[in-house]
């Protein structure tokens, strides 16, 4: 029976590596086809993966340990006598200096990925070239569903409503290719906007007014969701973020805002 626990212990570390191994093939790690659509979200995948491999690595390590403690447990002689033991300081030191040091090389190799994350000056775009995210709505979060707000075509967002803003509800038009900004407030609860393929989530918080930054690569309309069981309507949060060239975001602004502004009367046709 000893033997069989060893072997089990063995294999389910076999396995779960081999499952790691494949599961990019088979689409199992990332939302949406399994590759980030922003700039920062390939940053965030590649900090995920050298995580795992740092886990795996240890995982296997531990496992392979175990196996070999109860294989010995399992095969040895009556006659062999156990080994009393009162711990070994030098050990004690390796273990605790090993991990100490793989979280100190963690936190320090993922400070550009966080400062690109949460320091306004620090992001770049796709090309690596530093740039300001050019704020495009504010987002409010409400029970149960997302209130957007533009500023006119060609004017600059305001901190307050304008006369000619355009509204939306639960679809977010951005024009796509370059980072991105949009201030996330919420009108009762909290909540929180995940965009999963652009790997972004942050919570929305009462009285605040959040920036929240990203770039879209593609041109194409991608799940947005809301990440804070905020209520019985937690479901229904389930909106979209469209992403389009320049001159298509620009065209649904002047559309947007013709359907939002029609009176319904049609204007005189003139006489000839
Ligand atoms: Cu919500």
């Amino acid at each position: 029976m000893g033997k069989l626990w060893s072997l089990f212990f063995v294999f389910s570390a076999v396995i779960a590596v081999a499952l790691c191994w494949f599961a990019p093939d088979w689409n199992w790690w990332f939302p949406g086809d399994g590759k980030a659509h922003s700039t920062l979200g390939g940053k965030i995948d590649d900090l995920f993966h050298l995580i795992l491999i740092i886990v795996a690595v240890t995982f296997i390590g531990t496992q392979a340990a175990l196996g070999y403690v109860l294989w010995r447990g399992a095969t040895i002689k009556p006659e062999e006598k156990a080994l009393f033991s009162h711990g070994s300081h030098s050990l004690e030191v390796i273990w605790t200096i090993v991990p100490s040091a793989v979280l100190l090389f963690i936190a320090l190799y993922q400070l550009d990925v966080w400062a690109q994350f949460r320091i306004k000056g620090a992001i770049r775009d796709s090309h690596g070239k530093m740039v300001r995210p050019e704020p495009v709505a504010e987002l409010t979060a409400r029970q149960f569903e997302w209130r957007i707000r533009y500023p006119a075509k060609g004017k600059p967002l305001q901190p307050k409503p304008q006369p000619d803003d355009i509204y939306s509800v639960n679809e977010l038009h951005i024009p796509s290719g370059r980072p991105v900004e949009v201030t996330l407030r919420t009108d009762d609860v909290q909540h929180a906007i995940f965009i999963p393929e652009l790997r972004i989530k942050q919570d929305a918080v009462a009285s605040l007014k959040i920036p929240v930054w990203f770039d879209a690569l593609d041109n194409r309309d991608y799940e947005m969701l809301c990440a804070e069981l905020c209520g019985w309507g937690h479901y229904k949060m389930k909106a979209k973020v469209v992403a389009r060239s320049d001159e298509d975001f620009d065209a649904w602004k002047e559309q947007a805002s013709a359907e939002q502004f029609d009176d319904g009367f049609r204007k005189p046709v003139e006489a000839k």
